[in-house]
């Protein structure tokens, strides 16, 4: 059970993330660390294809971090972690939201030698649902360094002025790029803090923190799990589905209202108690 500090929501506050030395225990670390390989092979343990597959051992490019989006709905380990109420709990307390559901998951899988990851602020790409708010729970899933390509981020960038969609997100050559602009057009010098954690250990991140990370220069795999979660009562904005993220997740609005359904974007916690029902028939199988 994660139980955030006073002091520790005030440090996320300012700074727009949270690093944390633990978050999921070492039984659940190893059976995520083994799900990934299923997924990677193409093994859908629910029969369901996860909403973004974007490397796969037949067809990846090698030299690029493994990415797959909605983990959580072909995979039962990876749901356990990912719809874990308490962790919603901890990321509705930092966005002093009500309640939160799923907007998301993003299981990455960083081999040595692979290519960067380029600096973004997730909510630059969510217009398509209303309001726009994000905030996400980082999980490793190996033990993390600045040479092995952990996720860094930059102090306080979530009050910085929000920027548009802008470069690759795979690979791309100077994956600071984007970010250094927007730091000279604020007028600072970027502090880029590097999430070093053992294993299970992670962090939260606020949705216009500026983040990214490096190459792999290191012997070790970088793997981690994130939930990227909204507030409990968003809804889809219909003039705004095709773009950014909503190009592929606007598929899921309902044909006569805006409502986000649970089936799709599950409510995990709510302080009135509400939980979507079925998810934990999901979880049994
Ligand atoms: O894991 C990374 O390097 C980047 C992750 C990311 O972009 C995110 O969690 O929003």
């Amino acid at each position: 059970m994660i139980e955030l500090s006073p002091d520790q929501i005030a440090r996320f506050e300012e700074d727009g993330f949270l690093v944390v030395e633990r978050l999921i225990d070492e039984r659940a670390v190893s059976d995520l660390q083994v799900a990934m390989e299923r997924l990677f092979r193409g093994e859908f343990e629910t029969g369901i294809t996860p909403d973004e597959v974007n490397w796969q051992e037949a067809w990846g490019d090698p030299s690029l971090t493994r990415q797959i989006c909605n983990g959580w709905k072909a995979d039962r380990t990876v749901a356990a972690t990912v719809l874990r109420a308490d962790i919603a709990r901890a990321v509705a307390t930092l966005g002093r939201w009500p309640g939160a559901r799923v907007m998301i998951d993003n299981i990455l899988w960083k081999p040595p030698g692979t290519r960067p990851l380029g600096y973004h602020q997730d909510s630059a790409y969510l217009s398509w649902y209303s309001p726009p708010e994000l905030l996400s729970c980082w999980m490793a899933l190996d033990d993390t360094s600045a040479s092995g390509g952990t996720v860094e981020f930059v102090r306080g960038s979530h009050r910085w002025r929000h920027s548009m969609p802008e470069g690759e997100f795979h690979g791309p050559a100077d994956y600071r790029r984007a970010m250094l602009e927007a730091a000279a057009r604020e007028g600072v010098e970027p502090e880029i803090v590097y999430v070093e954690v053992p294993a299970g250990g992670g962090s939260f991140h606020h949705g216009w923190t500026w983040h990214g990370s490096g190459c792999n220069d290191s012997a070790r795999p970088r793997r981690s799990v994130v939930l990227h979660a909204m507030p409990d009562g968003v809804r889809f904005d219909p003039r705004h589905l095709g773009e950014g993220t909503g190009r592929v997740y606007g598929r899921y609005k309902r044909l006569d209202d805006d409502v986000m359904d649970e089936n799709y974007f599950p409510i995990l916690w709510r302080e009135d108690g509400y939980r979507t029902p079925g998810l934990d028939a999901f979880l049994a199988g």
